[in-house]
């Protein structure tokens, strides 16, 4: 496995030089971020930020994200000449040496929750969603200001896209989705990159916008519509396993075995029992997911692809990007790394 790590360039509060200290660390996951979704990105930033990760003895060979503009999504006129721009993404991306990039075809927003600072009994700090902090909202009535959510957007441009994507349905939603996959893997294939489609967050409806990449069938069905290494997963634990319906190891393994993961977020939940869920510590012990069996799923099926610890909680006074900080993704990492040992170890690798 690659192990990788977040890094949000030159604003980003960690050092590279911090990073590279965690034990393993080989990749940077980053983008450029001097442009909006739907603009190509200027070479120069990508080949800053090639050069600053090499600089500090790792490497940027892979991206998270380029995103994917609302437009595509809901099939506008004007998505075939974005589609042609994200293309060109891809092969400028390529050129400097980037083998995965990682995406979400998610509406709206990238991922809900309703707190990002909410303490534990011991003092550290995580993202939560609360659904009774939920139920009540209706963002086609009410002015909503969910933490994370894009504040780039008005309440009533929220309201139009909303109501956009209840009209486009799920079914609407996978046609656009199809269009866009039979443009973009060929390109990918060309020049090598292999697309990392992340899962919905949470995998289910949020306020009537549909949601597809969200369980083991439509990831079948996903997969099926470009079958090709180049179309495959950044298979995320934490957003697929706060569904309870959802049986992580088993998923690990069967997308592994296919070869069609080519990125894992390994991230804990606990899921509670009304479907709300809390961003914990890395260990099997902390939360809902059972670290080892989702490691020796992958060691077992000669998972070669990039690894990065997802969120981290904030400990030890960090203070900085809400799920983003160094010392828990740090501990994180070195807890992939000794699942990965002893898994390998037990392997005869
Ligand atoms: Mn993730």
């Amino acid at each position: 496995m690659k192990l990788s790590f977040r890094w949000y360039g030159e604003t980003d509060p960690i050092s590279l030089q911090y990073i590279r200290q965690i034990p393993n660390m080989r990749s940077i996951v980053s983008a450029v971020y001097d442009v909006k979704p739907g603009e190509v990105w200027p070479e120069e930033s990508i080949a800053r930020m090639k050069q600053q990760v090499e600089e500090n003895g790792m490497l940027f060979d892979i991206v998270e994200s380029v995103p994917v503009p609302e437009e595509i999504k809901l099939g506008t006129p004007n998505a075939d000449e974005l589609i042609e721009v994200y293309c060109e993404n891809i092969r400028r991306c390529a050129k400097y040496g980037i083998k995965c990039i990682t995406y979400n075809f998610m509406p709206v927003f990238d991922w809900t929750r309703t707190q990002l600072d909410k303490e534990a009994a011991d003092g550290s700090t995580s993202l939560v969603m609360y659904w009774d902090q939920m139920r009540d909202l209706d963002p086609l009535k009410d002015d909503i200001h969910l933490p994370g959510w894009d504040s780039s957007y008005t309440q009533e441009e929220i309201r139009e896209l909303i109501s956009a994507y209840g009209e486009l349905g799920e079914e609407g939603l996978w046609r656009n989705l199809e269009i866009f996959l039979k443009r973009i893997i060929p390109v990918a294939e060309e020049v090598g990159v292999r697309m990392a489609i992340h899962p919905d967050d949470p995998p289910y409806p949020i306020f009537g916008i549909p949601r597809i990449i969200t369980c083991e069938k439509n990831l079948d069905r996903l997969l099926a519509i470009v079958d090709s290494p180049a179309n495959s997963l950044c298979l995320c634990t934490g957003s697929l396993g706060c569904a309870k319906f959802n049986d992580i190891p088993k998923m690990v393994r069967k997308y592994s075995a296919m070869d069609r993961i080519a990125f894992m977020h390994i991230r804990q939940v606990t899921l509670m029992e009304d479907g709300s869920f809390e961003e914990s510590g890395h260990l099997s012990s902390c939360g809902s997911l059972d670290m080892y069996e989702i490691v020796k799923a992958l060691v077992e099926t000669g998972f070669d692809g990039y690894v990065r610890p997802d969120h981290g909680r904030m400990i030890w006074g960090e203070t900085g990007k809400p799920g983003y900080g160094l010392f828990d993704r740090a501990l994180g990492a070195a807890y992939i790394n000794g699942l990965f040992e002893a898994c390998e170890k037990a392997e005869g690798k």
